[in-house]
C-alpha cells in the first residue's frame, strides 16, 4: 500500500525548463529566477553564475509560463560606473520582481567587497532599467516588497543577517521607497525544526482573501551540509507584521536529481510565484543553484496548511 500523501507542490514533468545550455552567452548556472507576468505574458528574470564565480541576471520569456526562451543578452550586469558600481563589484544576485504603480520594483543582492546589500530597480517594460537606490546596508539578502501599498506606505519583507539570533524574517516600511524603516521581526527559525538554521524570504507575498501568503525558504544543518526547503506562512492583510499563522511542514524539499546535485547540492531555492485565476499559483524554483524548476499548487490548500497545520511564528 502506498502511504505516500499527494504532494503539496506538483512539480511540472517537464523539469528542469531552463538550464545554461539554453542561454546565448556563456553562463555555468540558471537559477534563483524572479517571476511575473508582463501584457500576458510570463517574464522570467534568472541569476546566472559566469565562470568566474560572479553573478549576472537574464530574461527569458514565456507563453503559458513553462517553456521559456532565454534573450540574446543578459538584462542586469554589475553597474560599471555611478554611485551602484562600488557595491554590485562582485555580482547581482536572486531578484525579486513586484508588479505596483504602473511599473515593476526588481530588488536584487549586490555583492562587493563591503559585503551584500540589496539594490532597488524599476523596469516599465523588461526593456530598460532605471537603478532606483541601494535600499539596504551590508549584511542584507532576500527582500520583498508587498505588491500593495498598506496605510499609504510601501512594505517589504527582509532578512537581517545576526550572530546572536539565527537569522529571521522582519518587516519594514517606506514612503518613498528609498528610506526604509520602523522595522520590526516577524518570523524566527523553531530550533530542531526543518528551518531552524535560517529562513528568508522568497517569492513576492500573494494577496488571498484570508491573507498575503509569502513562500519562502527555510534551512536545516546536516553532517551533510545545509539542505534549503520552501516554507509558506500568512500575514494579516491590513497589518502583515502579524503573521496568521505558519506551516509546520515544508511544502517542497530537494528530490529530483537536479535539485539534489547540482552548483550547490540539497536546494530548492524561490524568488518568485505566480498567483493563477484559476486559484492555483506557479511556484518557480532554482534546483541545486544550477537549473529553474516550476511546479503547480492551490492556493486555498496553501492558506489552509498555514492555518490549520501551524507552528509558532517564533
Ligand atoms: C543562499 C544564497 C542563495 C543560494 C543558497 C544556496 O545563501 O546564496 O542564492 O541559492 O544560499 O546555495
Amino acid at each position: 500500500m502506498n502511504h505516500t500523501p499527494p504532494p503539496i507542490v506538483s512539480r511540472y514533468k517537464g523539469n528542469p525548463i531552463l538550464t545554461h545550455e539554453d542561454i546565448p552567452y556563456p553562463v555555468a548556472t540558471v537559477h534563483n529566477a524572479g517571476v511575473t507576468k508582463h501584457n500576458g505574458r510570463y517574464v522570467m528574470l534568472f541569476r546566472s553564475h559566469r565562470e568566474n564565480g560572479r553573478s549576472i541576471l537574464g530574461l527569458a520569456d514565456s507563453a503559458d509560463g513553462f517553456k521559456f526562451v532565454a534573450r540574446e543578452k543578459p538584462f542586469i550586469t554589475p553597474a560599471t560606473d555611478g554611485a551602484f558600481a562600488e557595491y554590485e563589484a562582485y555580482g547581482v544576485e536572486d531578484a525579486r520582481i513586484c508588479a505596483i504603480d504602473d511599473g515593476y520594483l526588481i530588488t536584487y543582492s549586490a555583492y562587493s567587497k563591503h559585503g551584500v546589500r540589496i539594490a532597488l530597480a524599476r523596469t516599465h517594460d523588461f526593456e530598460s532599467l532605471e537603478r532606483i537606490a541601494m535600499i539596504s546596508q551590508a549584511d542584507m539578502r532576500n527582500i520583498v516588497i508587498f505588491p500593495e501599498k498598506i496605510d499609504g506606505r510601501y512594505a517589504r519583507l527582509d532578512r537581517p543577517h545576526s550572530e546572536i539570533s539565527p537569522w529571521s524574517i522582519w518587516i519594514s516600511y517606506s514612503e518613498d521607497l528609498v528610506h526604509w524603516g520602523d522595522s520590526r521581526v516577524v518570523m524566527k527559525p523553531v530550533t530542531y525544526h526543518w528551518d531552524e538554521m535560517k529562513i528568508g524570504p522568497g517569492a513576492t507575498p500573494i494577496k488571498t482573501p484570508r491573507g498575503w501568503l509569502h513562500i519562502y525558504h527555510g534551512v536545516f544543518p546536516t553532517m551533510d551540509g545545509s539542505v534549503y526547503r520552501l516554507g509558506v506562512c500568512l500575514h494579516d492583510l491590513q497589518d502583515p507584521s502579524k503573521v496568521l499563522g505558519v506551516c509546520d511542514r515544508w511544502i517542497l524539499q530537494p528530490e529530483d536529481p537536479w535539485e539534489i546535485t547540482g552548483y550547490v547540492h540539497n536546494v530548492v531555492f524561490t524568488c518568485g510565484a505566480v498567483p493563477e485565476d484559476d486559484g492555483t499559483v506557479k511556484i518557480y524554483w532554482g534546483g541545486a543553484d544550477k537549473v529553474m524548476c516550476v511546479g503547480t499548487a492551490n492556493l486555498a490548500e496553501l492558506v489552509d496548511l498555514c492555518l490549520h497545520d501551524s507552528r509558532p511564528a517564533f
